[in-house]
């Protein structure tokens, strides 16, 4: 999945594809490098975000949906929270929501995806983005997210999404340190079998994989973000060989390449 943020102030790729032509042309172009599903949103969701007006999220989105559905043929993806806007996005062309606050904020969200017979990301997050990072705290953070992903897919299935189209995210960066992070990827395995529908994860340039890579006694904690690549594709490459169907990246030609190798080692390795 590549990401078509339509937004000044993502924490990777704020601002950069602001215009809806730029942001038409920068999906068609992960979808040539090889993104099978494209995610477009206009509301930022990094830590300390504010909410978004939903008129604004809508005038920012709808173009860039309604483009990409005409210029591709790759299934178009909404990041929203609201109903209204993943129902206007839906009769733009886009055929998956994908919701990062599972059906919580905007409970709606549920039946407008139902009905349209869309796709559906059920996420977890704890708290919201405004606060999410000031204290995560878990006793148990694999058992929890599956617990929290399993009511969620239920909630949807509650109001008429099909089984077969709905997916589940630990919500990696969402209310979580560093060594929740870690814990959930080394767990995804035993995740995947709790929640029983496909596994989606995204960890594209996310700052605990900065925070792992910084030097010791570097002035900042963290890789700059545009020092991540090669740790997010250990990330993808891990997360995929414990079962994730689904890797949300924003440079899409390394991590479908590294994909592509990495079937043809399991093909040796069957042979
Ligand atoms: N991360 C971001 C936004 N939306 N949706 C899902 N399902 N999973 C994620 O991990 C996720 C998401 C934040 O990253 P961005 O600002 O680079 O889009």
């Amino acid at each position: 999945m590549g990401i078509v943020n339509v937004t000044p102030d993502s924490f990777s790729d704020g601002g950069r594809f602001l215009d809806a032509d730029a942001a038409v042309a920068h999906g068609i172009d992960l979808a040539r490098q090889g993104a099978d599903v494209l995610d477009v949103g206009g509301e930022s969701t990094r830590p300390g975000a504010s909410p978004v007006p939903a008129g604004e999220e809508l005038r920012r989105v709808a173009p860039v949906v309604e483009g990409l559905s005409a210029a591709t043929n790759v299934p178009v993806s909404i990041d929203t929270t609201k109903a209204v806007v993943a129902r206007a996005a839906l009769d733009a062309g886009a055929t998956v929501v994908n919701d990062v606050s599972a059906g919580r904020l905007d409970p709606e969200i549920l039946s407008v995806t139902a009905a349209a017979g869309a796709g559906y990301v059920a996420m977890h997050m704890q708290g919201e983005p405004r606060t999410m990072q000031a204290h995560p705290h878990y006793n148990d953070v694999v058992g929890e997210v599956g617990e929290f992903l399993a009511g969620r897919i239920d909630a949807a299935r509650a109001a008429g999404v099909a089984n077969r189209a709905i997916a589940a995210d630990p919500g990696i960066g969402f209310g979580k340190t560093v060594e929740h992070n870690l814990r959930l990827l080394a767990c995804l395995s035993a995740l995947a079998e709790r929640v029983r529908v496909p596994v989606m994860v995204g960890t594209s340039r996310k700052t605990f994989v900065g925070k792992v890579l910084a030097q010791a006694g570097a002035a900042s904690g963290a890789l700059p973000v545009d020092e991540r690549e090669e740790g997010t594709l250990a990330t993808v490459v891990w997360a995929v060989e414990r079962g994730a169907s689904i890797v949300r990246v924003h440079d899409a030609l390394p991590a479908a390449r590294a994909i592509r190798l990495l079937d043809a080692l399991h093909a040796a390795d069957a042979a």
